[in-house]
């Protein structure tokens, strides 16, 4: 059994978890889908998301966005943090549902170290990429969509929602710096990353997702049908 692995990403406010939720529901009444899960093909589907996915990681999340913490993180610290939370969900939760033949719909993942730390911080790619390497085990996602946005447009609909997080709180630029990360890892990695135009309203935007993974579902599952 060899499962699905579909990362959500894209610079804060981009829709993320408002797509996934949106995908979820969807995919449970999917036509396809529900043949793959009724042969046991595709046992289960599970929601899940960095930093946080795990008891662990909710702790480690919490001191990595409370806005109103008095303790300071520095970019290192913030770096080992992101790794700590994802080596324990990998371990914990992708991993075993991957191994099942699950579905793993996750909100971030290593493309957020990329962009945020590497890109953002300005922390060095190889040191990230190889931190990442020892937190997945090597697990890549079989498909990311980056939800694409301008940045002021994400980080508008982030504040019209309240308090910013520490993250969120950052500089204009920082998060512009995010941004081109995301640009640069999706030009390098055009079979992985796929970009979904996310400054449609919400239902263009499901639509545009349900097209992409409806044509996965062809690729990775095609001879079931
Ligand atoms: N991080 C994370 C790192 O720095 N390194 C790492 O390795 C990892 C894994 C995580 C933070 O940690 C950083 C990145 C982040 O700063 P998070 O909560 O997971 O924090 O991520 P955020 O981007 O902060 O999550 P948000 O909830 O703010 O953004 P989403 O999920 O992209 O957006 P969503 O769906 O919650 O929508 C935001 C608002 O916009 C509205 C929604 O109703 C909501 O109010 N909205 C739309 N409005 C108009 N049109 C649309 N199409 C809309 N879609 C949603």
């Amino acid at each position: 059994m060899d499962g699905k692995l579909i990362v959500f990403e894209g610079v804060e406010g981009a829709g993320k978890s408002t797509q996934l939720a949106q995908i979820h529901t969807w995919l449970s009444t999917e036509p396809q889908f529900q043949t793959l899960q009724q042969r046991g093909i595709i046992p289960d589907m599970i929601v899940t998301r960095e930093p946080g996915g795990t008891a662990l990681g909710a702790t480690l999340r919490s001191l990595l966005l409370d806005g109103t913490a008095t303790h300071t993180v520095n970019e290192r610290a913030e770096l080992l943090m992101y790794a700590a939370d994802r080596a324990q969900h990998v371990d914990e939760v992708i991993r075993p549902a991957l191994a099942k033949g699950c579905w793993v719909l996750c909100d971030r993942f290593v493309d957020s170290t990329v962009a945020y730390q590497g890109h953002g911080r300005g922390l060095d790619l190889a040191l990230i990429n190889c931190l990442n390497d020892i937190a997945t085990g090597g697990l890549t996602s079989d498909l990311t969509l980056w939800l694409s946005l301008a940045v002021t447009t994400g980080l508008a609909r982030s504040q019209r929602r309240g308090i910013l997080d520490r993250m969120e709180a950052a500089d204009l630029s920082f998060h512009q710096r995010v941004q081109r990360g995301f640009e640069a890892l999706a030009s390098r990695h055009p079979q992985r990353i796929v970009a979904v135009a996310a400054d449609q309203d919400a239902e263009q935007v499901t639509q545009q997702i349900q097209a992409i993974i409806k044509e996965r579902l062809g690729t990775w599952y095609g001879h079931h049908f």
